[in-house]
């Protein structure tokens, strides 16, 4: 299968190294809203990372909108002059912007732990999240003219993976509206790549978890896995998956 050229990959690993990789391993599974979170969100924007981060560690989906710098697609349904990262929880009527105040809300309402996002936001977060911004050059950044989709797209992701992040980018620069699947890592066996765990033992999904339903329905617990209802094709490599993008929505 061919892989992402190896530079672009290998700042992809730097970037998420930046952030200790942050955003890998689902530290508390909390229940899942009755409505869809909504996220307006740039992926290279080191502030709406350190919210995607929060979204993989307490495995939250959300339907994110995409506002890369020069796009309008969803840019205009925001109030004029609103910072980014912007949530919408219909669960608790709150509109919510900036990344302290999403993730103050977030870590409050699904987790508890509202304190928390001092922790989050302080100035070592978001340092060394504008190093994996740095890292990441203009990609993920800036608009590029593209077509709408009828319906949003849907990836299995987690914030720190170097390939999703990948696909994400170019999500974002096409102004694709996307449903996270929040893939998280869920026990320590899961790290490493699909076929090379970071276990002694052979490698079993949690009972339960995500791993396991998607392991079951597609024969592969992997992550970028990309489902795309208008074109009704579901793919799993990165590159395969930019190409899609490219193919159907650039212009
Ligand atoms: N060749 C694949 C590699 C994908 C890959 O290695 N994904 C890692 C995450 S970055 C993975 O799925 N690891 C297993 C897991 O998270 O369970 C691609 O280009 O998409």
């Amino acid at each position: 299968m061919p892989q992402p050229p190896m530079p672009d990959l290998i700042r992809s690993l730097l970037a998420s190294t930046a952030r200790g990789w942050r955003g890998t391993q689902v530290l508390r599974a909390v229940k899942a809203p009755a409505k869809q979170l909504v996220v307006f969100d740039r992926e290279n924007d080191p502030e709406c990372r350190l919210l995607r981060e929060v979204l993989t560690e307490l495995q939250l989906d959300a339907l994110i909108q995409p506002c890369p710098e020069g796009g309008r697609r969803f840019a205009q349904k925001l109030p004029r002059g609103a910072r980014l990262p912007y949530l919408i929880d219909r669960n608790e009527d709150a509109r919510l912007q900036g990344v302290r105040d999403c993730l103050g809300h977030l870590l409050q309402h699904y987790a508890g732990i509202g304190w928390a996002r001092h922790l989050l936001t302080s100035w070592p977060m978001r340092l060394s999240s504008q190093l994996a911004s740095r890292l990441r050059g203009r990609q993920g950044a800036l608009a590029r003219p593209s077509r709408s989709p009828r319906k949003p797209l849907e990836l299995y992701s987690f914030e720190s993976s170097p390939y999703s992040r990948l696909v994400r980018e170019r999500l974002c620069e096409l102004e694709l509206p996307w449903v996270l699947r929040s893939f998280g890592k869920e026990q320590l066996s899961d790290w490493g790549p699909p076929n090379l765990r970071f276990s002694l033992r052979p490698w079993a999904a949690k009972p339960g978890g995500r791993r396991e339903a998607m392991l079951s329905d597609t024969g592969k617990a992997q992550v970028p896995y990309l489902i795309d209802p208008n074109q009704g094709v579901e793919l799993f490599e990165s590159t395969e998956i930019l190409r899609h993008l490219d193919q159907y929505y650039a212009r």
